[in-house]
């Protein structure tokens, strides 16, 4: 009989998870688990930094020294080497790609190569740390185009979203959370920092077909085309639509209010401006990642005319427009984009 005190999640692990539903996966080498092996170990040691971000010396930018005399580095630049550090040694990655580095960032000789790129952003919304806002850690991954004998390069990492084969996102908010897909469902786990583990406490997310609240940063909005002013003060209007007037959140992290969005439905959006044609955010690890996993709970993501997964990316640091969420609520506002 099970001990009614140990919750059911504890039998489900991250690892557990992914080693369940590969069994399922034909020809699977254990490859894959061991990827998301080393994804959550990067988060465990970013989140365990990002916690202690307020205390003396562990905040602050580049160049500071603390206390045991160690430079002091800027959370973005710990995380990102964390990544790297967790990701590059064990043979299941050939090549990474990071916000924070200009280039692909091959893999040093002394390690094997493996099948997959790994694209991210190791620590979106780096600037709200200050302000003990919610930050995550965004990732991306493809199979590797090049043969064994090819150098791995960009054209690994220009691929369209709808070839990724898994993407995800760990946000270190008031719980540590890895949430991820592989195509099919989306899970999110919480991290007992108390045990080290991340247990399934999200089985199959779903995001609502339609929601009540819109995100969007309204400080732009003398730079949108007119046609994104009509459509935000449209959902503000009693009557213009199904459950209107929306509520309004903004948290100025794209993970956070993705997040939130994920799980209660309703549209985050970071339309093109006068200023930003292209849109602020990346194409190949934020949207694109963010938008495999929308589809994945029923949502959908567009640039407001095309599906974002099916863009085929140009360059490495490639900015988009990006509205995502429920699927009805993105429907919306392609029709008002027109
Ligand atoms: P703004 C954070 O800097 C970020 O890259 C995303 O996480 C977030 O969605 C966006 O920028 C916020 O930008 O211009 O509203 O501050």
């Amino acid at each position: 009989m099970s001990d009614s005190t140990v919750p059911e999640i504890y039998g489900w692990t991250l690892e557990r998870h992914i080693l369940e539903q590969q069994r399922h996966v034909a020809g699977a080498s254990g490859e894959f688990t061991k990827l998301f092996q080393q994804l959550a170990l990067a988060g465990k040691i970013i989140g365990s930094r990002v916690n202690q971000a307020g205390l003396a010396d562990v905040l602050g930018v580049t160049g500071d020294v603390n206390v045991q005399g160690e430079e002091v580095q800027k959370l973005d630049v710990f995380a990102n080497h964390a990544l790297i550090r967790c990701l590059e040694a064990g043979g299941q990655v050939c090549l990474l790609a990071s916000e924070e580095v200009d280039d692909p960032i091959p893999i040093p000789t002394r390690f094997p190569l493996g099948k997959y790129v790994l694209m991210f952003d190791p620590l979106d919304g780096s600037s709200n740390i200050d302000v003990n806002i919610s930050i995550g850690t965004i990732f991306s991954v493809h199979e590797r185009l090049s043969g064994a004998t090819e150098k791995p390069g960009l054209r690994d990492c220009l691929q369209p979203g709808h070839k990724q084969v898994a993407a995800g996102y760990i946000i270190y908010g008031s719980s540590t959370m890895f949430v991820y897909t592989t195509g099919k469902a989306v899970h999110g786990f919480t991290l007992d920092p108390t045990v080290g583990e991340f247990f399934l406490s999200h089985p199959n997310i779903r995001l609502p077909e339609r929601g009540k609240i819109y995100s969007v940063n309204e400080g732009n909005s003398a730079k949108w085309d007119d046609r994104v002013r009509s459509w935000v003060d449209a959902m503000k209007q009693e009557g213009s639509g199904p459950g209107r007037p929306y509520s309004s959140r903004y948290i100025g992290t794209l993970v956070a209010d993705f997040h939130r969005t994920l799980l209660k439905g309703g549209i985050f959006a970071y339309p093109a401006d006068n200023r930003n044609p292209e849109g602020k955010l990346r194409l190949l690890y934020e949207a694109s990642p963010m938008a495999m996993i929308a589809e994945a709970a029923g949502g959908a993501a567009t640039t407001g005319h095309e599906r974002i997964l099916d863009l085929q990316p140009r360059e490495l640091h490639q900015r988009v427009p990006l509205y995502i969420g429920s699927k009805l609520d993105v429907e919306d506002l392609e029709r008002a984009l027109g």
